[in-house]
């Protein structure tokens, strides 16, 4: 064997690339530069190769996924986003206000017990309080106490701050007393200031995004963390977005999983953009799974994916499958072709035909034996 590293008995395709399989074999961290290398290979098999004895190394031969129901409690937003096709403004045909009960139901519809997994975000709606989020997470564990609730981004939690006058450390502690488990990773977007001014210019930053999941992690509440891509971001901002998270991990280590968001463009001013394809998705996933050394899980969200996405990154760096959802709203909204919700057959199936062994999991991550 030269100086280059081998893997599997493969010659690396440059010496840079023979530089980051060592340090991949070593388990060295790579620099935001090996990243960009690795975001401009054109091939997709030696990255993949990498981020997969990573991802085997981490969790074996297996695939975790959920049983959930995803809920959008409001599609009325105060925000602007330029991707998203979900928002409506009060009144407006398509727009929609969930009250406790309905949601509550929703969360039933997945059985007597409800889902392992309540999944909750919606929109920065001015007429949905502290008070309404409480009372629903109240209602909901009262009604299904088994069930783990993942409730509200940290743009929500800003939006309950401001409007209650309570700083968000209180809002969490409420929240997490009432019964949220974790936050999910909604409203990352992309962090780099100049890509986040075209896509959503009235959001918090990216910083007080990582400010608030810093916090978030300190009440020992774990969250997600999410990327929209394939939305005219340029290579340097991916990568600036997963270093600025692998950072935040170092400090907390609160982040339970990465999820690499694929962007719908139907239905928004993007309609003339080139969309992402195959392979560059299958770059992004193995890209996020070698620069997040620290964070344990990547998961790919089928809905925005797509199923042979999801069955293929599985050997690309994704350990972690999006559940059976029942519904969804945000991706559909842009013109998603996947189904609205997979049954659990369903999802197992799709981690089996990738060759990997489905472990079902709650919201935290446990195994789920039998329920
Ligand atoms: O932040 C909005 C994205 C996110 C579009 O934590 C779009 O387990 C693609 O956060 N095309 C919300 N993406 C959804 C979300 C999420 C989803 C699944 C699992 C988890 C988790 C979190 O959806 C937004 C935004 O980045 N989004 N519009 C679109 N047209």
């Amino acid at each position: 064997m030269d100086r280059h590293a081998k893997i599997a008995g493969i010659r690396p395709p440059d010496r840079r690339l023979g530089e980051i399989a060592e340090k991949v074999l070593n388990g060295a961290r790579l620099t935001t530069e090996d990243g960009l290398h690795l975001l401009r290979t054109p091939g997709i098999a030696f990255p993949g190769l990498l981020a997969n004895f990573m991802r085997e190394k981490l969790h074996g031969k297996a695939t975790t996924f959920s049983v959930n129901r995803h809920i959008n409690f409001s599609n009325i937003c105060r925000n602007r986003c330029s991707f998203c096709a979900f928002r409506r403004n009060e009144g407006e045909p398509g727009s929609e206000r969930l009250s406790s009960r309905q949601i509550v139901d929703k969360a039933l519809e997945a059985g007597r017990t409800g889902p392992a997994e309540i999944h909750i975000t919606g929109a920065l709606d001015p007429l949905f309080s502290l008070c309404d989020a409480l009372a629903v997470i109240r209602e909901l564990k009262a009604a299904m106490p088994l069930s783990t609730v993942k409730a509200f981004t940290l743009v929500e939690i800003d939006h309950f701050s401001k409007m209650s006058g309570k700083p968000p450390e209180e809002v969490m502690a409420l929240l997490k007393e009432a019964g949220v488990s974790a936050f999910p990773g909604g409203g990352a977007e992309l962090f780099g200031e100049d890509i986040r001014e075209k896509l959503c210019p009235e959001k918090i930053s990216g910083e007080r995004w990582l400010e608030l999941a810093g916090m978030a992690h300190e009440s020992g509440i774990p969250t997600n963390a999410t990327m929209l891509y394939g939305v005219g971001e340029t290579d340097e901002d991916r990568i600036d977005h997963l270093a600025r998270l692998r950072d935040l991990q170092d400090r907390t280590g609160g982040f339970m999983a990465f999820i690499p968001l694929l962007f719908q463009k139907g239905n928004t001013c993007f309609s003339g953009i080139r969309a992402a394809g195959p392979c560059e998705q299958l770059r992004v996933y193995s890209v996020s799974r070698l620069i997040l050394d620290n964070i344990p899980h990547i998961k790919v969200h089928w809905v925005m994916s797509g199923l042979k996405i999801a069955e293929l990154c599985q050997w690309f760096g994704a350990d972690d499958v999006e559940g059976t959802v029942h519904e969804e709203r945000i991706g559909h909204e842009g013109g998603a072709d996947t189904p609205m919700g997979l049954t659990k057959d369903d999802v197992r199936s799709l981690i089996e035909r990738s060759g990997r062994l489905p472990l079902e999991r709650d919201g935290l991550y446990n195994p789920v034996r039998t329920r």
